[in-house]
């Protein structure tokens, strides 16, 4: 059984601390956590973590007449080094999402898992590691999206390391050239080849879809046939990001320059999450007339909800707060097109991995307006 305070940040209770994520507990099954005080397992207040939402009522947003939803696995793992990203789509899967997805009232789609080649002799070029096997798959993605959003009308693609949202936005942008992006994350995501320290490319994707770092990632391009569809399709003014807290120096400087607008954790802890979501889609969206693709990296969550994912950074969001920017995306009626990535299962017990993924699949339930009441 699991148990959890309501509110995580309110620091009552204790529990052991795992080294490298922040939360201990090497066995969910047995963790219960006790308060400080008495030492005594918290038992009267303590919730069940999965009795949350309540999915089985019609939808009562509908997303502006778009009843069907694309469902697509994207289990790309190349754009970083750790085995088991994945495994992200099979394990959201397995939280009971699509019939969950079709309790709220739509037609889904499923249009299952893609499958990408390892191309040989790929190690790394011009500073990417595995510079085809990526310019490849991110082709092929983007072809794939571009298909769903055209004929489902609404996306959602579940990574995967977040590499994917290359192909994503770019496949979203072939069909609507005026959708605004949302990334929600730790990180900026925005490294080219040449500021990356590691030369993972789940660090690098928005560098490679904005227009104005185009002479940037030129010589990655030119240098293999894999990247010749690739054609910078968005703009540093339609980007907004939610929840940084691990930025590179060299995305500092291009975030500042390029004028990209930012909500760290230091502007959602001084003005709340509903101020600061608010003013990034008055940034990227103030007519509200503008489809939205909302790119959802799971560690923009705090390490105690999202413990199994490849780079996690404390400090970041509470489980209610990446709710509620779901809530309020949905609400929108313009969700477009949704990534949800860098769920990896295989970095902590099963129960981990169970926990990461349940947040990912509320969260992505929420984006379809599934409500509390
Ligand atoms: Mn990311």
């Amino acid at each position: 059984m699991i148990y959890f305070h309501s509110d995580a940040r309110a620091g009552s209770f204790s529990y052991e601390l795992n080294p490298w994520c922040g939360l201990a507990t090497k066995n969910y099954d047995e963790a219960v956590f006790v308060t400080k005080k008495t030492n005594q397992p918290v038992q009267s207040n303590a919730r069940k973590i999965t009795t949350y939402h309540s999915t089985n009522n019609p939808h009562p947003l509908h997303l502006a007449e778009k009843d069907n939803i694309g469902i697509v696995g994207l289990p790309l793992n190349k754009g970083q080094p750790r085995e088991g990203v994945n495994a992200g789509p099979s394990i959201i899967r397995g939280q009971g999402l699509i019939n969950s997805v079709e309790a709220l009232g739509y037609h889904v789609k499923d249009y299952g898992d893609m499958k990408f080649s390892s191309l040989e002799f790929d190690t790394i070029g011009s500073g990417v590691k595995n510079p085809r096997t990526i310019g490849k798959a991110m082709g092929e993605i983007s072809t794939m999206v571009r298909g769903v959003v055209e004929g489902d009308g609404v996306c959602v693609a579940l990574g995967g390391d977040h590499s994917i949202a290359l192909g994503t936005i770019h496949g979203h942008m072939q069909v609507n050239n005026n959708a605004c992006v949302l990334w929600i994350d730790a990180h900026a995501d925005l490294n080219t080849p040449k500021t990356s320290p590691s030369g993972n490319f789940h660090g690098m994707p928005l560098s490679f879809i904005l227009r104005e770092l185009e002479g940037d990632v030129k010589q990655l391009k030119d240098a293999y046939e894999e990247w010749a569809w690739l054609k910078p399709c968005l703009s540093a003014k339609d980007i907004a990001y939610i929840g940084l807290r691990d930025v590179d120096a060299g995305e500092q400087y291009l975030m500042k320059k390029l004028g990209i607008k930012y909500f760290c954790m230091y502007e959602i802890d001084k003005y709340g999450i509903s101020y600061c979501l608010n003013q990034a889609l008055k940034a990227v969206n103030p007519q509200m007339d503008r489809p939205i693709h909302l790119s959802y990296d799971i560690d923009s969550l705090d390490p105690v909800y999202a413990v199994s994912t490849g780079t996690p950074v404390m400090g970041g969001l509470t489980f209610r707060e990446g709710c509620f920017i779901a809530e309020e995306i949905a609400a929108t009626n313009m969700l477009s097109v949704l990534d949800m990535v860098e769920v990896n299962p295989e970095l902590t017990d099963i129960a981990g991995g169970e926990l990461t993924a349940n947040c990912a699949s509320k969260i992505i339930l929420s984006c379809l307006g599934s409500r509390i009441v």
